[in-house]
């Protein structure tokens, strides 16, 4: 894969993953026209004024969407594999930070992603933020494990209108960083949308791999479009020769 980028190999890099990346694992994207918001209105399961509304109806949503990613066929791809392979042969450093709130980039071999839109095998309790491992299904009573009081405990996920995690360490990598690679997101969701002009003004090369260009695909100086399982690891491995 030809690619304009020409970096030390100490170069800082912050990679942006979104629901294409695990695509082709067999997980739904959001907003494409098979996607998770086709079936659902975001509005009914994706904010905390829906869970206060009809928390069962919420803790159904993500108790299917904790079965699916259990499920044995959904196994990271060869793009959560090219991306660990950069974090452990690139020499500087490499920031994975993931809107995805499944764990293929963990099972693919990624260290530690920064999974700033929460986990899906995590739940958390309203009443004293406890997180804690959660592999079953959570219902209206669950008890919280740590403080013991019932009916508090809810997915470990950042709904619209939430704070994400992490945002001061991204913002912090962002403006360090050489390069900033965006793969399977289309840009939609904010603040994960304005990374791409946040690194840009900070100098930083910016490159999109998607399946198609993204409504902001302008935002970078470089794209390169097909399946995440092809165009990622060859851009690792452009990536890693080039270095
Ligand atoms: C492939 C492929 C293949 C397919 N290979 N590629 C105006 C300006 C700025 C902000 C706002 C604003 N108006 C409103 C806001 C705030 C709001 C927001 O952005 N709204 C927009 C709708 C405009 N944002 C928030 O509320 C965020 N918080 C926030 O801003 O905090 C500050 C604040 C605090 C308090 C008050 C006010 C502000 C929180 C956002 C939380 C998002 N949560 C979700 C659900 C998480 C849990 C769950 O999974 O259920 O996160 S929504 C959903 O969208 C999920 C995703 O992480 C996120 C992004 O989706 P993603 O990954 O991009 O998926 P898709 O489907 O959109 O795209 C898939 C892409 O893959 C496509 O491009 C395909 O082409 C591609 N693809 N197959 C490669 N095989």
């Amino acid at each position: 894969m030809p690619t304009n980028i020409r970096l030390p190999r100490d170069a800082r890099i912050v990679i942006l993953t979104g629901a294409g990346i695990s695509r082709e694992s067999g997980l739904h994207t959001f907003r494409d026209a098979d996607g998770i918001w086709a079936k659902v209105r975001l509005e009914d399961v994706a904010t905390p004024e829906a869970f206060v509304r009809d928390p069962a109806q919420v803790q159904a949503f993500y108790n299917t969407r904790r079965r699916d990613l259990q499920d044995r066929n959904v196994q990271p791809n060869a793009a959560h594999a090219a991306l660990a392979r950069l974090e452990r042969e690139w020499r500087g450093e490499v920031l994975l930070v993931t809107q995805n709130i499944d764990d293929l980039h963990e099972r693919g071999g990624s260290r530690h992603p920064l999974h700033m839109h929460g986990e899906l095998l995590k739940a958390r309790c309203q009443y004293c933020d406890h997180v804690v491992e959660e592999r079953g299904d959570l219902s209206v009573e669950s008890a919280c494990p740590h403080c013991g009081l019932p009916g508090g405990m809810r997915p470990h996920v950042v709904w619209f209108g939430e704070m994400p995690l992490e945002m001061e360490r991204i913002y912090g990598a962002l403006a360090e960083c050489d390069l900033f690679v965006s793969i399977g997101t289309s840009g939609n969701v904010y603040p994960a949308a304005g990374f791409v002009a946040e690194a840009r003004a900070h100098g930083a090369h910016t490159v999109e791999l998607n399946l198609e260009p993204s409504d902001g695909a302008r935002a970078f100086a470089e794209g390169h479009y097909g399946p995440a399982t092809e165009v990622v690891p060859a851009f690792v491995d452009a990536l890693l020769q080039q270095g």
